[in-house]
């Protein structure tokens, strides 16, 4: 069976999709693609399954608008593009932690960097656009929840926009009282880095840095550092979405991050724009009871 896609948005990420759609994904089909046109947006997306890129939304009221209309039609039918969770490292990591081997986990310590970011990237995106990454797979990776957010800001680069905070150091503490600080900058220059060390009781657990060669040269050793996203998380992006293509031409029900943790993230976001505007106030996170609907978190 072939799976009839239709693609909503045809930006840089909707046309990496339907790239992989049809290039790397057997078993699917992109066979309508739109942009702007409400009308036809509408059409394409009724009572049809959904993956959305992330974010769900940018704001909580958005994305509990989407978890109640889905609720509301009586089965689940959105599937959130948060990929990290498809990545073979940080899976590891899952398992790792999952099997006990280092203990109860205390702290988190995280950093995401991009080379650069366009003019149009503005500080709310840091949150909203960036760190979104890491507040989602760190719910699931610890299977917790986050309550609170501060977010700082260090000396800013010189090397940015200048309506832009960055770096930002956020600092999230988690119900079972994990506490997790997340360097976000978005103008390192150097690559693509993204890094995270879990430490628990009895040790700790690293996200393995991409596979590539080392290289002695000119009186050095090293490896590469991935230039963007797409490299660095490219086979992510491919499990994605040959899992969501599986489980639609089973008829099941997506297995992968819910609009419910969409609406829980924009809370996360939501929470972390609030302290950064505030100049670094800790705020509390109030994310509604998780509904019997989505089931037990995975
Ligand atoms: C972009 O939208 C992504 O999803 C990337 O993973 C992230 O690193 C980047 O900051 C975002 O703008």
């Amino acid at each position: 069976m072939t799976v009839q896609i239709g693609v909503i948005g045809a930006g840089m990420i909707g046309q990496d999709h339907i790239r992989r759609l049809t290039e790397v994904i057997t078993g699917a089909a992109v066979t309508a693609v739109t942009d702007i046109d409400r009308a036809r947006a509408t059409e394409v997306a009724s009572g049809k399954p959904v993956f959305c890129e992330k974010p769900l939304a940018t704001t909580a009221e958005d994305g509990l608008r989407v978890m109640e209309a889905e609720r509301a039609h009586g089965r689940r039918l959105v599937q959130v593009g948060f990929m990290r969770r498809f990545d073979a490292g940080y899976r590891q990591m899952k398992d790792v932690l999952t099997s006990g081997a280092v203990g109860t986990p205390l702290m988190v310590h995280c950093a995401h960097r991009n080379p650069t970011v366009p003019d149009s990237y503005v500080s709310a995106m840091t949150a909203q656009d960036t760190a979104v990454h890491e507040i989602d797979v760190l719910r699931w990776l610890l299977d917790d929840e986050i309550s609170s957010v501060q977010v700082i800001t260090p000396r800013a680069t010189g090397k940015r926009f200048s309506h832009l905070k960055d770096p930002q150091i956020m600092l999230f503490e988690t119900a079972n009282g994990v506490r997790i600080d997340l360097e976000v900058f978005v103008n390192c220059q150097y690559g693509y880095d993204i890094q995270c060390e879990t430490v628990g009781e009895d040790g700790l657990v690293r996200l393995p840095d991409p596979a590539a060669v080392g290289i002695r040269a000119a009186g050095l050793h090293g490896t590469a550092v991935p230039r963007d996203w797409k490299s660095r998380f490219g086979d992510a992006f491919d499990t994605e979405f040959r899992e969501w293509i599986a489980s639609i031409a089973a008829g099941a029900e997506p297995t992968g991050p819910s609009s419910w943790d969409g609406y829980a993230a924009t809370v996360i976001t939501d929470a972390a724009v609030q302290s950064l505007e505030s100049g670094g106030r800790i705020i509390t996170v109030d994310i509604k009871p998780r509904p019997a609907f989505y089931g037990a978190a995975s």
